[in-house]
């Protein structure tokens, strides 16, 4: 397979419906829809979004409120299921190519400055949700506390779902509206939306804003991250690449 043939519906398995990611499958079952198969149009996703709204009410999980249907957010998830974390159990490490290797702590990273953001967010398969609320630490600040090696160029990014990757080149890792983000719509980051701690990258389709991030490790050159090596640009500026012609965010 090259790497510029993009598979249908990859990258958020949204409205078209194919290349469902996991997740979807597993809130399907959850919803004992059975081989209900998958939505393919507009109004079929809609009855998708007011289902799951309906059952989030009612689910057990934890995952109440969490589900699509929230102000038009979908929850993706490359893997079946993602264990919890929280103030005791989280860590996110800074490594390679710097001087000090880090591990922060939700405390930690809640007690250096926080940057607020609102910008639309954009899903590479076409939905866009306005002016949402993003705020965290800055990645620049972290780069800077761990102090890169001249020799670095790029920034890859790591979770605790065990499967998601991403980077950024080193001067896009550096850009003040890149956050690593510990708050969404003015509230604590929820695990469906990669709480504890998600990246966000405001300028570029929403992929790139890995959720449950665990790891920022500073590398010579940008490794392609999960949806990239099937077939999704690594410069994900919206509106500038994978084809599309969407409004920018920023
Ligand atoms: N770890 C991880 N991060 C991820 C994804 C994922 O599947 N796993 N999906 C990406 C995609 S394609 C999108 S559109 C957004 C969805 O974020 P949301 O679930 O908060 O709407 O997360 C991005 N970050
Ligand atoms: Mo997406």
């Amino acid at each position: 397979m090259t790497r510029d043939r993009k598979p249908a519906g990859a990258a958020g398995g949204g409205a078209d419906g194919q290349g469902t990611p996991v997740g979807r499958r597993v809130v399907l079952g959850m919803l004992a829809t059975g081989a209900a198969g998958v939505a393919t149009a507009p109004f079929l996703q809609r009855a998708f979004d007011s289902a799951l709204g309906a059952a989030a009410q009612k689910d057990p999980t934890g995952l109440s409120g969490l589900l699509p249907g929230g102000g038009g957010f979908r929850y993706y998830s490359v893997t079946g299921s993602v264990p919890e974390k929280d103030a005791h159990s989280y860590r996110l490490t800074v490594d390679g190519l710097v001087r000090h290797r880090t591990s922060y702590r939700l405390a930690d990273l809640r007690g250096l400055p926080q940057t607020r953001l609102v910008r639309d967010v954009q899903c590479v398969t076409g939905w866009r949700v306005p002016g949402t609320p993003f705020e965290g630490v800055r990645l620049s600040a972290l780069l800077d506390a761990a102090g890169v090696r001249p020799e670095a160029r790029a920034v890859r990014f790591t979770c605790f779902d065990g499967a998601y990757s991403e980077s950024l080149t080193l001067e896009q890792a550096r850009r003040d509206d890149v956050l690593v983000a510990l708050r969404m719509q003015d509230k604590p980051l929820a695990h469906a939306h990669g709480g504890p701690v998600r990246l966000y990258v405001a300028p570029m389709y929403f992929y790139k804003s890995a959720k449950w991030l665990s790891g920022i490790t500073v590398t010579g050159d940008v490794e392609p991250g999960y949806w990239e090596d099937r077939g999704y640009d690594v410069d994900a500026w919206v509106g500038r690449s994978n084809g599309r012609d969407d409004a920018p965010t920023t």
